[in-house]
């Protein structure tokens, strides 16, 4: 059984020492353990510091890519690596480290492919009641989106089968967190809960500059879930919606031409017109859901193909070994 610890850092060499010296050597039913430091095109010595702490595996990207990018890439080389169980923890040290032989325990038994650790956010006690607000109400509407019922869904400290990170394909540039938890529910893997308390602030996050940035990003990545996991619900309620509003004037329209016995319904053309172009929506709105509905069954049928072939590509470097 393998484990591979991914640590996404921008320039972190003043935290990361806290980070790696704190990563268990070694864990029950776990053969072992490896660090994989994805370099996000840090500018200051975070890859000596982690060379010198005895880190072996590395991701250099030479500009900065982002949080998201580095994740994927790093989701990749880990099963490239022949990860069984892929952890993924931070480089500020936010996350107790110690904590990873609880988080991996769920998928070593075979009960989880998915393991979150929960920060449980409403007593963290430098978080503002803004921010602890926003958390709550983003949660509950990715947990609406997803159908889970996850208390932190943007938890960077987690850890993934084998099999989700196979399945798992991410493609949003921005909360990476919130989409393969979406896509995990979606693709019906078992999600576990860990509670876990976080460590004392080491820094700012540089991630979310604004509660407001971060709730349009997020809310992008949950529209856009909707429209790839669930089109029909979105767009068939949105053309039931304007078949009934646009029913409205023209049962109005019909309503008048009959009461002031004017066959021709000249006067009231307003009603009519109103009453075509939100019909015309709904129509479009109708279309629009059975497209998206055939577009998801392609993107299913490819991400299978995915699937196996990236089983071969992982099945063909473990014999090349
Ligand atoms: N902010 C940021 N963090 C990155 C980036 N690439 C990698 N990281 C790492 O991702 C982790 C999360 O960043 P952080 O600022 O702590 O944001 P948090 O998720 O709000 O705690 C840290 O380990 C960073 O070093 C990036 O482009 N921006
Ligand atoms: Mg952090």
């Amino acid at each position: 059984m393998k484990l591979v610890i991914m640590i996404p850092c921008l320039n972190e060499e003043e935290t990361l020492p806290l980070v790696i010296k704190t990563i268990p050597k070694s864990i029950p039913k776990v053969d072992q353990i490896e660090i994989l430091l994805i370099d996000d095109g840090c500018t200051d010595k975070t890859v000596e510091v982690a060379k010198k702490l005895g880190v072996k595996h590395f991701i250099h990207h030479t500009k900065n890519q982002g949080l998201s990018r580095s994740f994927r890439h790093g989701l990749n080389r880990a099963l490239e690596m022949g990860a069984d169980i892929i952890v993924l923890t931070e480089g500020d040290n936010q996350y107790p480290q110690e904590k990873i032989p609880d988080l991996v325990k769920p998928i070593l038994n075979n009960e989880a492919d998915l393991v979150i650790g929960d920060r449980q956010t409403q007593t963290i006690e430098h978080f503002s009641t803004s921010k602890k607000f926003f958390q709550k109400l983003g949660t509950a509407i990715l947990n609406i989106a997803a159908g889970t019922n996850v208390p932190d869904a943007i938890s960077g400290f987690r850890a993934y089968s084998k099999l989700a990170a196979i399945q798992l394909n991410p493609v949003a540039d921005y909360s990476w967190a919130t989409e393969t938890t979406i896509q995990a529910a979606h693709k019906g893997h078992k999600i576990v809960i860990i509670p876990i308390k976080t460590n004392p602030k080491l820094r700012n996050s540089r991630q979310f500059k604004s509660s407001w940035q971060h709730i349009r990003k997020s809310s992008v990545t949950i529209v856009r879930a909707f429209i790839m996991y669930r089109p029909y619900a979105l767009f068939f309620s949105l053309g039931a919606f304007f078949l009934v509003l646009g029913l409205i004037p023209i049962v109005h329209y019909l309503y008048l031409v009959i009461s002031t016995k004017n066959p021709y319904g000249a006067h009231h053309l307003q009603s009519l017109l109103l009453g075509a172009i939100l019909l015309i929506a709904s129509f479009i709105s109708f279309t629009l859901g059975v497209i998206a509905d055939l577009i998801r069954i392609n993107r299913s049928l490819i991400e299978d193909q995915l699937e196996i072939l990236k089983k071969d590509h992982i099945s063909g470097l473990k014999k090349s070994k």
